[in-house]
């Protein structure tokens, strides 16, 4: 197969195009923005290994830039879709990028994908998140979207309109929707890395409120082998869920982390929490375990290997964290870490 995958080089993009490579003979092309998220130091092993880069191309782009879209989704077989704006506190402060990717975007790639001269299917990562809270039991595919953030509602309008496509046009679509989602390769803006990484330099660890907070986590090769099963097995028009290996509150991850680092709990404060938090996510995971999907990674293996590779790569986080990062930092927890008390 031919393939464009677009926001490749972010985290869980970059995992499906070096795992893709390597499990089969596809050729790949990623179109990325490089915004702060996007690094292309996360696909360094596909340009540099002949193998691998005989049949990979980058070429940075934006998703809503017909220019850059409509000749690459010419010619290619399939579009795997993980650009975005993907963390919730960033949408919280300033949406707009969000909803320009997360709906624009996605049209735009929609549009494309329909003019093509030939068959392309969409596969278009979406997230657990577009359900919104669930207090008890687990989402299943057909449950009401009720996202309760910004970015939530950008990725469900974005998931939303491609379905609509598959209805009004017959375009060859299939979501995913993911679970939390941790590993090698993460920016450390999201909870798993950034504590990791402020526990190594023994600097605060900002918990947001009780810190009982239920996440249902997902290895990243997890999840980038599962948006490649439904590309390769999904029905047209479906939607799957792709759950994690373990629910855990958050209080209980940062205790396993400190414990894999050897670092104290005093380390921990707790802060103002985010505004509108989701309290718990929970989804079932049949549909795509009847297909032939099972998430493989439990969670403290998982964890295991994500601790090694930041204790590894520290040359890698401290880049994601100069910059605008300080700045951003400053913002989002400056103020919180000054009020916090003792978790
Ligand atoms: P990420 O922020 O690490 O990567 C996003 C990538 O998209 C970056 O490389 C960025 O440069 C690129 N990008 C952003 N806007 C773009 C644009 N307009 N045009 C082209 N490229 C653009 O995100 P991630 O964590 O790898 O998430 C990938 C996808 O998976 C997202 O769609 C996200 O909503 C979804 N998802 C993430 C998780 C998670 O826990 N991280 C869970 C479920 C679903
Ligand atoms: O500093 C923090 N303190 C804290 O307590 C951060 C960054 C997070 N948290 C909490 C908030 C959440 O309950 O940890 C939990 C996880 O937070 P994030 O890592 O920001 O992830 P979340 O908001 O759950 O969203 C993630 O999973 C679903 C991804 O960022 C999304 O892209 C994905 O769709």
């Amino acid at each position: 197969m031919r393939l464009l995958v677009t926001g490749g080089a972010g985290f869980i993009g970059s995992a499906f195009v070096r795992r893709r490579l390597r499990a089969t003979d596809d050729s790949v092309v990623v179109l990325d923005k490089l915004t702060y998220a996007g690094n292309r130091d996360n696909l360094a092993e596909c340009e540099r290994e002949p193998s691998l880069a005989a049949r990979f191309r980058f070429v940075r782009g934006d998703i809503c830039d017909p220019a850059a879209v409509e000749p690459l989704v010419a010619e290619v077989d399939a579009v795997v879709n993980f650009a975005a704006e993907s963390h919730v506190d960033r949408s919280i402060i300033d949406d707009a990028a969000f909803l320009r990717t997360g709906v624009m975007g996605v049209h735009l790639l929609l549009e494309a994908v329909r003019a093509a001269q030939h068959p392309v299917r969409f596969v278009q990562v979406s997230t657990d998140e577009i359900y919104g809270e669930v207090a008890e039991g687990l989402s299943v595919e057909s449950d009401a979207l009720r996202p309760r953030s910004p970015y939530a509602a950008a990725k469900a309008s974005g998931e939303m309109l491609a379905a609509a496509y598959y209805v009004t046009h017959g375009t060859d679509v299939v979501i995913t929707r993911g679970a939390n989602t941790f590993g090698p390769f993460q920016h450390p803006e999201k909870i798993v890395p950034l504590f990791i990484t402020n526990a190594l330099d023994d600097q605060p660890l900002p918990l947001y409120g009780d810190g009982r907070q239920e996440r249902d986590w997902l290895f990243v090769d997890d999840h980038a082998d599962a948006v490649a099963f439904v590309l390769d097995h999904g029905a047209s028009g479906e939607a799957y869920n792709v759950p994690g290996h373990g629910r855990r509150f958050n209080r209980d991850l940062t205790a396993q982390i400190l414990e894999m680092l050897n670092k104290p709990w005093s380390l921990v404060r707790s802060v103002s929490d985010r505004p509108g938090h989701d309290l718990r996510y929970a989804m079932d995971g049949a549909k795509l375990a009847h297909l032939g999907w099972r998430p493989q990674t439990a969670l403290e293996d998982g964890l295991a290997e994500t601790v090694d590779w930041f204790q590894s790569n520290s040359d890698w986080w401290r880049r994601a964290k100069s910059g605008d990062w300080a700045s951003y930092y400053d913002e989002q927890y400056g103020w919180r870490l000054a009020e916090s008390v003792e978790a």
